[in-house]
């Protein structure tokens, strides 16, 4: 049984067993993928009586490092900090206009800097996928703006049920305000409200899953340093509720489920004698292929993220074995319009060097300009005078996952270009600021006289689209016993940050699954 901190407190975590999956075995219901989507499918399933294997192809995160902790810092990549790579991919890529990548050990780290041709798609890899490296911003999108993210599910039981229930789930709470007011590490994010609101913009506090007691404890120096001592993108180890909080020890305790990590499915086809035929790839923590295997599901539920469920249902498609599969497999794929900047504030105008690393401050200028921009952490431990943003933007360009038979790769054909739409949308914001503070854009951020942040996603969506790739809850008709549960079935944007979403959307479904299909 490991031990985990719930919120900084060390408890006793059930942890699902984790014997690897055996070749040969049948099972009944098989989950590609341990995030948002997988993990809600694993739980549910398991609940309603029904033996669930995860098949995961990052490691499980819940073993120290040399340095006695499980995660690398943000500000001191090591081999855990990036999946398979011989030098870091920081989504900063400059600072003060030098390059910040450094060489690291290749190794099966947590966070994936995905390359296609026109954009870096950033995801977490290991049990609890994105959760593990996220900003644990939990939004829920205006109502009405859903009509247009989801446009085939009914608003109502959304907001009634499962946006509530993944809240309630995910344990999503807002920061304390008069905390707010007065915390030295939410300095930067007082300043970003108050040039907001001097420029007219509405001001908003974005709801987290960290746990803000513990970041109290932080700011007074009584435990362990977590959002506080700069730790983001490579895991958190203290105050972070991810999915090995709140999910994971929820489908442990259900004793009918086992997780294969370092496992990865490469294939799934009809078998003879009915379900599927799986095929998995057990790898070593170099990247190497250290045994095959192939076992058979009566039911197969793709929660591989958005890219991950679409790079494989577009090759399985294309490459024969789930040769009926529909043409919408691979479209409708979006970056949430994530575009990033910085801003230089005046000398007067300090962000504070000391800044949590866990937004909780934005600015909503969806109706007016299509814009939510975040007021991000620049935590770099000394004062930099920046105000650095992550805008969510409607930016309206779709790409399309297509298998390329020259390269056996899946492309995506996403154009740097197409960000455009979305840089406008943030400098609804951004322009008017600078103009009424006499300030400027920062050049330094993302490479040399480069102002946008707009070579990356942080929120891939889309690829197997609801109710157009899926049938309107994630069946693939043309295989019963096959369903996608991710990032994957929504078309692109959420208006806000994904995961409230990707989990909201993951219950209602299967609840319609489990009641219908079993
Ligand atoms: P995801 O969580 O990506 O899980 C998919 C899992 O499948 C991963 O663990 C993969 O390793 C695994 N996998 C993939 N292919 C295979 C295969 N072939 N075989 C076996 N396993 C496989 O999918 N969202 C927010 O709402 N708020 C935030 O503050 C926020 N911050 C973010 C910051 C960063 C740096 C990043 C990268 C993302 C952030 N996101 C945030 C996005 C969010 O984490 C993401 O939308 C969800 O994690 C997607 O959930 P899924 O269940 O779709």
């Amino acid at each position: 049984m490991a031990s985990a901190s719930l919120g900084g407190r060390a408890v006793a975590a059930p942890r699902a067993a984790d014997a690897a999956i055996s070749n040969g075995s049948r099972v009944s219901a098989l989950v590609i993928g341990s995030g948002y989507g997988g993990s809600v499918a694993a739980l549910r399933l398991a609940q309603a009586g029904i033996d669930v294997h995860v098949i995961e192809m990052g490691m499980a995160w819940d073993t120290p490092g040399a340095d006695g902790k499980i995660f690398a810092n943000t500000t001191s990549p090591d081999e855990r900090s990036y999946w398979l790579r011989t030098r870091t991919k920081q989504p900063l890529s400059h600072f003060l206009g030098f390059p910040i990548d450094r060489a690291i050990p290749r190794y099966t780290g947590i966070l994936d800097a995905e390359e296609f041709g026109g954009i870096t798609v950033y995801q977490g890899r290991g049990v609890g996928g994105g959760s593990l490296v996220n900003g644990g911003m939990a939004v829920t999108p205006k109502r009405e703006n859903f009509r247009a993210i989801l446009p085939s599910v009914d608003p109502n039981e959304m907001y009634d049920v499962y946006y509530p229930r993944a809240n309630a789930e995910l344990g999503v709470r807002t920061i304390d305000p008069a905390w707010f007011e007065t915390a030295e590490c939410y300095h930067y994010a007082r300043v970003g409200r108050k040039q907001a609101q001097r420029s007219g913009f509405p001001f908003v506090f974005v709801p987290d899953v960290y746990d803000w007691d513990y970041m109290k404890q932080e700011q007074a120096g009584t435990v362990p340093r977590s959002a506080l001592g700069g730790e983001l993108l490579f895991g958190n180890n203290y105050g972070k509720k991810s999915l090995q909080k709140t999910y994971l020890p929820q489908i442990a305790a259900t004793g009918r489920v086992t997780i294969s990590p370092l496992h990865r499915v490469t294939s799934v086809t009809p078998a003879s004698g009915g379900g599927y035929t799986v095929v998995i790839e057990q790898l070593t923590t170099t990247g190497a292929v250290s045994s095959a295997k192939s076992v058979t599901a009566d039911t197969v539920f793709f929660a591989a993220g958005s890219v991950g469920t679409s790079k494989l249902l577009v090759k399985l498609k294309a490459t024969g074995a789930l040769p009926n599969l529909n043409n919408e497999i691979g479209k409708g794929w979006g970056d949430n319009g994530n575009v990033m900047c910085g801003r230089a504030n005046h000398i007067w105008e300090p962000t504070g060097c000391l800044q949590s690393s866990i937004p909780t401050a934005g600015i909503d200028n969806w109706a007016a300009g299509g814009a939510f921009a975040e007021v991000a952490p620049l935590p770099t431990g000394i004062e930099t005078w920046a105000s650095f943003y992550l805008a969510i933007t409607r930016n309206p360009n779709r790409a399309q996952f297509t298998w390329n038979p020259s390269t056996r790769q899946v492309d995506l054909n996403w154009q740097t270009a197409w960000k455009r739409a979305g840089i406008e949308m943030a400098k609804s914001i951004f322009d008017r600021i600078n103009a009424k503070e006499g300030t400027i854009y920062r050049t330094d951020l993302f490479g040399i006289y480069k102002i946008w942040g707009d070579h990356l996603t942080y929120h891939p969506l889309g690829g197997a689209v609801l109710n157009k790739a899926t049938d309107n809850y994630g069946r693939i008709a043309e295989y019963p016993g096959l369903y996608v549960i991710d990032g994957a079935l929504i078309p692109g944007n959420t208006s806000v940050n994904p995961f409230v979403t990707i989990t909201a959307l993951a219950e209602r479904n299967i609840e319609e699954i489990v009641a219908n299909d079993f």
